[in-house]
């Protein structure tokens, strides 16, 4: 198996539809052990059944918006794993506001809020568990095509993924010399929770289906599919990539 005694913290776990419960269903069939973190109680009563049923060894509550819990976010980590493999960072946030509108009206706050929810978490992330990746360990975040074509209505989202896939590259180059990889996976629209709020977003799903190469929309678990290479040893020299999971939809100029 390629994941065979790695360990996998999984980051973003919301319900079953989660791209992270696709991610972590994949990772666990190669082989890793899996961890999860929850935001708040509400979402920890549906992450404890999810990870009981992927035979999760342990979860625990992180707000990557607070320093103090990914301090001890890191310091649990430490105790139950020492060192670990695979970080799988799947978490966005925007006000629902700020979606769907103008983008030139995005408030100050707003934008903070996305930015640093959506890409500096990635960051603050790395640096926290730094001490606690194994040399060779594989960071994997989430994007979306709307960092750098405009996808009407993704707005501050479009802003924050561009910032974060420049972060991918940076931290790539940081963390490089010990042989640890960071890379982004941009995935088609996939029917989330976090995709629920957006009403324009069954147009989008109507315009992949009829005009991407595949023809066809993406599932979780195809994305799992480029997260189980990217957390494995095949993709040992691939860093500060981004890789489309679309049914190829970004190539296409003109149909
Ligand atoms: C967030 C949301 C991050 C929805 C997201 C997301 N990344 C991709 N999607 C799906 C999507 C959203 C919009 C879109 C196209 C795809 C919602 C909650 C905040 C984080 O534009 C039409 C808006």
């Amino acid at each position: 198996m390629l994941l065979e005694g790695k360990k996998a913290l999984v980051m973003g776990l919301a319900n079953n539809r989660s791209i992270a419960f696709g991610i972590a269903s994949s990772l666990k069939a190669h082989g890793a052990a899996l961890a999860f973190n929850y935001v708040g109680e509400a979402i920890k009563k549906r992450v404890e059944p999810l990870s009981a049923e992927l035979g999760g060894e342990f979860t625990f509550q992180c707000d990557v918006c607070d320093d103090g819990q990914i301090d001890q976010a890191a310091s649990l980590v430490k105790e139950k794993w020492g060192k670990f493999d695979i970080l799988v960072h799947s978490i966005a946030f925007a006000n629902r506001e700020d979606l769907g509108h103008r983008f030139i009206d995005t408030s100050r706050k707003g934008f903070d809020l996305a930015l640093e929810v959506s890409c500096y978490s990635l960051t603050a992330l790395c640096r926290a568990f730094e001490p606690l990746f194994n040399d060779e360990a594989s960071i994997i975040t989430m994007t979306y095509l709307g960092s750098n074509k405009i996808v009407q209505g993704y707005n501050v989202m479009g802003v924050a993924k561009a910032a974060l896939e420049a972060s991918v590259r940076y931290l790539a180059y940081d963390l490089g010399p010990r042989g640890i990889r960071v890379n982004a996976i941009s995935a088609g629209p996939i029917k989330t929770l976090a995709a629920s709020a957006v009403s324009s977003l069954k147009d989008i799903f109507t315009h992949v289906a009829a005009h991407s190469p595949l023809k066809r929309n993406v599932t979780a678990m195809e994305v799992g599919g480029a997260a189980v290479f990217l957390a494995s040893d095949l993709s040992r020299s691939v860093t500060g990539e981004t890789i489309y999971v679309d049914s190829g939809f970004n190539k296409i100029g003109a149909v």
